[in-house]
């Protein structure tokens, strides 16, 4: 049984987490939410036990906590986290502050699991549009072999937090540039000097670090649509040998985590409203690229927040429960 606490507890990616790890049956013996000042004597029911929020303060370092799952964003992470380690606290990151460092894991379960094992006390969450993507490359990956990929997104508002659900359910732009209802935005989080935004490098890097190929050629698009959950992916692949599009589609159906959805004769495919509250990665529109030889396309849904956030760090604890670190 193990002593958890959860950091960033008030927002939707926490308050998933707890209910995540009530409904998944995580072995715990003690449970603690922290937030800022703000959220603090917020009730939240936990296996019908209410816990009362706590203010993260220095006073977690003294704790007994076995495992400290963080989702308050890269500030926080980045004050406490080093810390925590020292400590032997092990940490669970959603933000992207440590997933490029070369000592920590950055972990889709289904995917790397044995990343788990870089680092004893930090194991970093990828990008939620990466983690679903991850997830229907890996069976292709590894029997065929990928040159390029292409990824272009349709993502959901509530990946920017309540923020991005207020700004379309209230039609307003207090958070994004421009109105998202009505609208699309080629835009998610800021632009860099190579004219990409940090969204879209963060596919790309987290791409390469998960599958552990620095030689895969990556470029994406990142596109934020008037969705509440749920992000959707254009993938376009060019893989490095010959295939058989009957073995993808069998492949694909046998991974752990995916579930396909193709049978366009019926006009079914993945969408945000059939993976909203699921943990599944779904595949559909499978199909040759026929401007290439070996060229694949794929289109990809998963819901954000859990499979793309919280589902995932839970299963990231649950194979470091399994390796024995934690008992
Ligand atoms: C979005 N993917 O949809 C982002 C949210 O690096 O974990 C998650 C950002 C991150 O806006």
């Amino acid at each position: 049984m193990v002593k958890v606490g959860v950091v960033g507890a008030s927002g939707l990616v926490g308050r998933n987490i707890v209910s995540i790890l009530e409904e998944r049956k995580f072995p715990i013996e003690e449970l603690r939410l922290f937030a800022s000042a703000k959220s603090k004597d917020k009730e939240i029911f936990f296996n019908d036990k209410v816990i009362k929020i706590e203010e993260l303060n220095e006073a977690v370092f003294e704790s007994d906590l076995d495992l400290l799952f963080f989702a308050a964003g890269s500030d926080v992470s980045k004050k406490y986290i080093p810390e925590l380690m020292k400590r032997g606290i092990i940490c669970i990151d959603n933000s992207s502050n440590f997933r490029m460092r070369e000592d920590v894991g950055l972990v889709v379960p289904e995917v790397n699991p044995e990343d788990v094992n870089l680092n004893k006390t930090l194991i970093a969450n990828p990008n939620c549009s990466t983690i679903q993507s991850v997830v229907a490359l890996k069976p292709i990956y590894d029997k065929f072999g990928i040159k390029r990929i292409i990824y272009s997104t349709y993502q959901a508002v509530s990946g920017s937090g309540q923020k991005g659900l207020n700004d379309l359910d209230k039609g307003r732009n207090d958070f994004y540039p421009y109105p998202i209802k009505n609208n699309v935005i080629p835009h998610i989080d800021e632009f860099l000097e190579n004219g990409y935004t940090k969204e879209e490098m963060k596919m790309i890097n987290e791409t390469k670090k998960i599958l552990h190929d620095e030689d895969l050629k990556i470029t994406a698009t990142t596109v934020r649509v008037p969705v509440r959950f749920g992000h959707s992916i254009s993938i376009n692949v060019e893989l490095k040998s010959n295939f058989d599009l009957d073995e993808i589609k069998v492949l694909l159906s046998q991974f752990n985590g995916i579930k396909v959805v193709d049978d366009v004769k019926n006009n079914q495919y993945p969408m945000p409203i059939i993976a909203e509250k699921k943990d599944e990665v779904f595949v559909g529109r499978i199909r040759r690229d026929l401007s290439i030889e070996n060229g694949l396309n794929l289109w990809v849904v998963a819901d954000n927040i859990r499979k793309g956030a919280a589902t995932n760090a839970i299963q990231i604890a649950e194979v470091i429960l399994k390796e024995g670190v934690i008992s």
